[in-house]
C-alpha cells in the first residue's frame, strides 16, 4: 500500500513537471488574457453598442471573438496570442463597436508592459479619440 502511494505520488509529480514544461513552450511570445470591460460607450447613438476588444502588438492584431451586448459590463475571458511579441512589448488596445458597415472605435489606450507590474491584473483606462474623456475600462492579464 505504501509503495503504491509513493508510485502514485511520483507519477503525479512527473505529470506536473511535464505539464509545466509543455506550458513553458506554449507561452513563447506573448499571451494576453482579456478578462472584462466596463462602460464602453459608443459615439453612435442610433445603433446598439456591441463592444469587442482589439489589441495590436509589434504589428500583430488580434481581437476578442466575443462581442458584448450593451455598455455596462462584458466578460470576455479570452486569451489572445502574439507569437512574435515579448513580455515587454507595447500594447495598443482599442475597444470597437461592432456594426454592419464599419466598426467604430469606442476608445483606445497604449500600455507599455515594461512599465507595469505584469504579475497583477492590468486595468486600462480607455480614452475617446477626441479629447481625454473616459471611454471605459478594460482589465487584462499577461499570461505567465
Ligand atoms: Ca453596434
Amino acid at each position: 500500500m505504501k509503495f503504491l502511494n509513493l508510485a502514485t505520488l511520483l507519477l503525479s509529480l512527473f505529470a506536473t513537471t511535464s505539464a509545466l514544461a509543455v506550458g513553458k513552450r506554449q507561452t513563447a511570445g506573448l499571451q494576453i488574457y482579456v478578462a472584462n470591460a466596463a462602460c464602453l460607450e459608443s459615439e453612435d447613438a442610433i445603433t446598439s453598442t456591441d463592444p469587442y476588444i482589439e489589441i495590436t502588438v509589434d504589428g500583430q492584431t488580434q481581437r476578442t471573438q466575443k462581442v458584448g451586448d450593451g455598455t455596462t459590463f462584458t466578460i470576455y475571458g479570452e486569451t489572445l496570442n502574439f507569437p512574435s511579441a515579448s513580455p515587454t512589448s507595447v500594447l495598443d488596445i482599442v475597444a470597437k463597436d461592432k456594426d454592419v458597415l464599419r466598426d467604430d472605435t469606442i476608445g483606445k489606450a497604449t500600455v507599455d508592459l515594461s512599465k507595469v507590474d505584469t504579475t497583477k491584473p492590468i486595468t486600462v483606462e480607455l480614452k475617446h479619440l477626441l479629447g481625454l474623456a473616459n471611454a471605459g475600462i478594460v482589465t487584462i492579464y499577461v499570461v505567465q
